[in-house]
């Protein structure tokens, strides 16, 4: 099988994978993640792992609770083999990229999936990946039993809030249902305190969104404060050493995600939405 762009470039959807137990479960993780798996306009299959490791009630609690968050989970246990059928399906005719934390069963997931991976590789592909670093890492590439492929990634932790204000309440679907149903005030609320916002509400997660928000403005303001001319950032990289040359290289970044908020195609999705999923995994540098 042969494909002519990388994979990340035909990706259809994205597959998060969170352990209900070990590690435990922890919802500002999983609304970060899943934030960012939004963020990639990509379809999204959330899946927990790990059920054998929680009560038959506890599962249905969970169940629940993210139905509230605008998402149907698929539970699943891969070491007692539990629901994989119901995760294949959803697998099924697609080209998934598999993202989540580190621990959660994410090579258990391929090894049960794909019992011969070794063998299966269909494909290795490399991009820019990261913080900029012009650091390239290999994505493999994996067709599954049935049809689909799955594309491997090495997890990551803490991903970054590198969105724009105006763009994160679209990453929350709770935020979205209410906005598909009426319009705030003002074309350019941030759901906060303005008046007359449709947003604002009790949902459960509308102090992630809040919390979230801070972050983005943060960041943004610091950006904005950054010198601009390549001159002063030399002479700061010369003076105080590399440290120093991170905000550069994340103010181009910044730059490149605005762009492609406005103009969104899957090529130029291509060389960067899949390094901010791949970005700082535990075997990073
Ligand atoms: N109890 C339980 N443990 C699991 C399950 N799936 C994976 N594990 C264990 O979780 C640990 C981490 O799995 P691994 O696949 O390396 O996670 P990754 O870091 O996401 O790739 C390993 O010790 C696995 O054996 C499961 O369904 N139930
Ligand atoms: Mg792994
Ligand atoms: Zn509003």
């Amino acid at each position: 099988m042969e494909l002519e762009r990388p994979p990340i470039a035909n990706a259809e959807q994205i597959l998060l994978v969170f352990a209900l137990e070990q590690p435990s479960l922890e919802v500002w993780q999983l609304s970060r993640f899943l934030v960012k798996a939004e963020s990639v306009h990509l379809e999204l299959c959330l899946c927990l792992n790990k059920r054998d490791l929680v009560s038959e009630a506890l599962q249905q609690q969970w169940r629940a609770r993210l139905q509230g968050w605008g998402y149907g989970p698929v539970l699943v246990s891969i070491a007692q083999n539990q629901g994989i059928e119901e995760l294949l399906a959803r697998l099924e005719q697609k080209i998934t990229i598999l993202a989540g934390p580190s621990g959660v069963g994410k090579s258990s997931l391929i090894h049960r999936l794909i019992p011969d991976a070794a063998n299966v590789r269909v494909a290795q592909v490399s991009g820019k990946l990261g913080r900029g670093r012009h650091t390239t890492r290999h994505v493999e590439l994996f067709e599954l039993p049935g049809s689909g492929l799955l594309a491997d990634s090495p997890g990551f932790n803490q991903p970054d809030m590198n969105y724009q204000p105006q763009s994160l309440a679209q990453y929350f679907p709770e935020a979205r249902a209410r906005l598909a149903l009426g319009h705030c005030q003002f074309n350019d609320c941030l759901h906060r305190d303005e008046p007359n916002c449709v947003v604002r509400g009790d949902w459960e997660r509308y102090e992630h969104y809040r919390k979230f928000l801070e972050e983005v403005c943060d960041r943004q303001t610091q950006q904005q404060q950054l010198p601009d001319e390549e001159g002063t950032l030399k002479l700061k990289v010369k003076g105080a050493g590399v440290q120093e040359y991170e905000p550069k290289l994340e103010l181009k970044k910044y730059r490149r995600s605005s762009r492609r908020q406005r103009h969104q195609t899957l090529q130029e999705y291509e060389n960067q939405s899949a390094a901010e999923l791949y970005e700082a995994g535990e075997d990073w540098e």
